[in-house]
């Protein structure tokens, strides 16, 4: 053990007591001008930031990710390039609960990563599945709130849940997802991630491509059994962070293969379903996986607030060589992550060394604001055109990351081609891709869903929508929940 420095106020003054408020008298009344005894109360009481509106509960760890591939013929972003190795920060977490949330209740889960990378940062925002519950942003407040709780009782509620579900058809494949053994990971290493939507890649020639992200876990892909689940979350509710946290202790350290499927830009404008539709995956018979490198995890946090809590992923977090493209959901995280992040962690939340680029300098006209630190140097003009020599912006950098957009302003869904349909990759996911063991437990899941619906209209529902994904499926879970009915109501 080291010997203890003396304790000071928040300004440096050494302080008398971490036991003692000051008193008039061993007995008597506390003093206001205790300046240590406030500050430190006062401080306490503003511990706590708003958490995460969504994926509230998570953790992460630092690492680094190497390029091993060559992509280049696809993007110019020097994060792929052959050679390149970069810091990381990558954070999982749980959609649905609360901060104390446990981590074995059945979620898509969070695979949030940042790239600390010579051309500023770059974040893949992204989930353990390739697909989303909606293909519009404007729907997201409303899916959400179906899935938190009810404003009287504060429960969760399994009506409001299927409600909103079986009246937004587009929901079967991520449902289909979150049903079966993605909703229970064994643990966040052992899960892959997705960027899921489709980005936009460009080269150094200005080719564009369009590209979607896995990043295959090399523990494998494995899942709890929802009895386990459920036992572990009564046990430990902290299961997924502590098992990051202690595999990494022990110098075990998680990697993930990251792939890409890419698709020439000019595909997009004939293919066969809207290849920006959040709620498709791409077959890999048509785009196969091409990889890239791997990333490596081997570092925790040494302060869960400070690089954690207050770490801000977004979207909208590009570099040059990579770009977004016209998914409806996505354009719309390009406006909500910045914005949650100003108001979560105040205006200045770039600037916290976590959310700050390690590998790139910050130059603009950027001042002021809550809680600022950082700052030009005073010989900086403060504006923009100037004849002084301050930062100026690169048109080459305008000039990527677009595509051709025309037509009326319209509030609409995408335009339907011959192979867009809401529930036929759902129900390819059920019937090819489903072990016969993981659809009896994807069965046996429902089954409890059926179970828990209390509006019979609901409930009909339900059925119709599983019977939509596949027949088979939809009658066995109709004549599975006649039987439990009439064995409950012979008890
Ligand atoms: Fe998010 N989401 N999201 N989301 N999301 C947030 O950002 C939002 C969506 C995802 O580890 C919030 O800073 C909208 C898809 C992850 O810090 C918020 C829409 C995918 C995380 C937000 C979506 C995600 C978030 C909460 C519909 C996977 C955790 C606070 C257009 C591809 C990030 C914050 C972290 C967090 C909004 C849809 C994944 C509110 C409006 C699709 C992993 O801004």
């Amino acid at each position: 053990m080291s010997e203890p420095t003396t304790t000071t106020t928040q300004t440096g003054t050494p302080v008398a007591s971490d036991a003692h408020s000051l008193t008039i008298g061993a007995d008597g009344a506390t003093v206001l001008h205790d300046r240590y005894l406030v500050e430190k109360l006062a401080q306490f009481n503003r511990e706590r930031i708003p958490e995460r509106i969504v994926h509230a509960k998570g953790g992460g760890a630092f690492g680094s990710f190497e390029v091993t591939a060559d992509v280049s013929a696809y993007t110019r972003a020097a994060v792929f390039q052959p050679g390149s190795t970069v810091e990381t920060l990558l954070r999982f977490s749980s959609v649905a609960g609360e901060q104390g949330s446990p981590d074995t209740w059945r979620d898509v889960r969070g695979f949030s990563l940042k790239f600390y990378t010579t051309e500023g940062n770059y974040d893949i925002v992204g989930n353990n599945t390739p697909v989303f519950f909606i293909r519009d942003a404007i729907k997201f407040p409303d899916f959400i709130h179906s899935q938190k709780r009810l404003p009287g009782s504060g429960l969760r509620d399994a009506d409001m849940q299927w409600d909103f579900w079986t009246l937004s058809p587009e929901s079967a494949h991520q449902v289909t997802y979150l049903m079966g053994d993605r909703g229970l990971p064994k643990s966040w290493r052992e899960m892959h991630g997705f960027g899921s939507h489709t980005y936009q890649w460009i080269n150094a020639e200005g080719d564009r491509f369009w590209v979607k992200y896995h990043f295959r876990s090399q523990q494998g892909d494995l899942h709890l059994d929802a009895e386990s689940a459920e036992a572990i979350a009564g046990a430990d509710a902290d299961y997924y962070r502590r098992d990051l946290h202690e595999a990494i202790e022990a110098g075990d350290h998680p990697k993930w293969d990251l792939h890409v499927q890419v698709m020439p830009y000019d595909d997009a404008k004939t293919y066969r379903f809207n290849p920006f539709d959040l709620t498709k995956v791409w077959p890999h018979a048509d785009y196969p996986l091409i990889p890239v490198g791997t990333l490596t995890l081997d570092r925790n946090p040494q302060n869960f607030f400070a690089e954690i809590e207050q770490a801000a992923f977004s979207p909208a977090n590009t570099v040059p060589g990579i770009a977004i493209s016209p998914d409806k959901m996505l354009m719309a995280r390009v406006f909500s992550y910045p914005d949650a992040q100003r108001y979560r962690v105040g205006t200045n939340y770039n600037q916290i060394p976590v959310n700050a680029p390690h590998a790139a300098s910050v130059a603009n006209y950027s001042q002021d604001g809550a809680q600022r630190h950082g700052f030009n140097a005073p010989t900086t003009p403060v504006y923009a055109p100037n004849s002084f020599g301050g930062p100026v912006a690169s048109a080459e950098a305008a000039a990527e990351g677009g595509w051709e957009s025309d037509g009326e302003l319209v509030r609409a869904a995408y335009t339907l081609r011959s192979d867009d349909s809401d529930f036929g990759q759902a129900g390819t996911l059920y019937r090819e891709v489903y072990s016969p063991e993981a659809k009896l437990r994807l069965q046996a899941t429902l089954a409890g869903q059926a179970a828990s619906i209390t509006i019979d209209e609901i409930r009909e529902r339900f059925f119709q929508y599983w019977t939509n994904v596949d027949a088979d499926l939809g009658a066995a879970l109709r004549a599975a929940h006649a039987t439990a009915a009439a064995d409950g109501a012979g008890a």
